[in-house]
């Protein structure tokens, strides 16, 4: 329990799967970028207002999904004051739930676009990488990363110790990941996805690592990653933790398993 009140999904039984839509009904060809949010209020308001800017010249039908996990420090005011004048924008507010994987999830869940994404909301992800991430997806791709290991990405002003720790942890993933479908990025929390690909594939909604998740498991047959400087994060506190590394160990031991042909999901 956390806060006395939210609880963390139990590894090993929460799993959710996105269906298909319901026949007859379509998937319109648009966006829905999902921002996970746990006591982001001081950094939203300006990140919708930028991401609205960099996103209304690239004319590409979008939406933007606030998932919130009842932060209760004026995030509901912030987006619902912005919803009023722009539809496109929502907000989903989980009660009695933590868990960046399970609001990213639970986002997907609650749209019918075609495209699905994420970011963070504290402004360590580039806005304006956002029309070069669609633009990589139209050509067509399945996935779409923005990426701080690819030629032209990096940590930036990162420490030695904190790019080392996520060296390691992308290396470990290398053996999991499928040939021909590999990221140098597989940790990044900013990429957009077909929802074709993600259909009925039951994803762990414990953890901070969706993405690997979705390389190791998708029905992908393309990825490209498109590089970005990762900064530190503008305002507010970091939601990284212990729990956040045993839930990317456990996630790495399951996908391993399930690439051995141990466990099925
Ligand atoms: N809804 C929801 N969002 C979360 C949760 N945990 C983290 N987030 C959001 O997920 C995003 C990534 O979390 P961060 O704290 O920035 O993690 P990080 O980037 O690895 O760590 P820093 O570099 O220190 O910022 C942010 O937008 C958080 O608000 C959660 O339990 N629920
Ligand atoms: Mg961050």
């Amino acid at each position: 329990m956390i806060d006395g009140q939210a609880r963390e999904p139990d590894y090993k039984q929460a799993t959710i799967s996105l269906l298909p839509p319901a026949q007859g009904a379509s998937t319109p060809e648009k966006l829905a970028l999902i921002i996970p949010t746990l006591r982001e209020a001081e950094n939203l308001r300006g990140l919708l207002g930028h991401i609205r800017s960099v996103l209304d010249p690239v004319g590409f039908p979008y939406e933007i999904i606030v998932v919130d996990d009842d932060s209760r420090d004026g995030t509901e005011d912030i987006v619902n004051s912005i919803s009023r004048e722009d539809p496109r924008v929502r907000l989903l507010i989980r009660k009695g739930q933590r868990g960046l994987s399970g609001a990213v999830l639970y986002g997907w869940q609650n749209t019918d676009a075609s495209i699905v994404g994420v970011m963070d909301a504290d402004l360590q992800h580039p806005p304006e990488l956002l029309p070069r991430l669609i633009a990589a997806i139209q050509k067509p791709r399945d996935l779409v990363i923005g990426s701080r290991y690819t030629p032209g990405g990096s940590l930036a002003d990162w420490n030695v110790v904190r790019k080392l720790i996520s060296a390691v942890a992308g290396w470990v993933t290398w053996p999991v990941q499928r040939s021909g479908l590999r990221a140098k990025d597989p940790m990044s929390g900013f990429f957009l996805v077909r929802r074709v690909c993600l259909e009925n594939i039951p994803f762990q909604s414990a953890g901070f690592k969706l993405l690997l998740e979705v390389l190791v498991r998708a029905r992908l047959h393309s990825v490209e990653e498109v590089p970005f400087v990762f900064g530190q994060r503008s305002r507010g506190a970091s939601k990284a933790s212990v729990k956040v590394a045993v839930d990317y160990a456990r996630l790495l031991a399951r996908l391993y398993a399930i690439r051995l042909g141990f466990r099925k999901n």
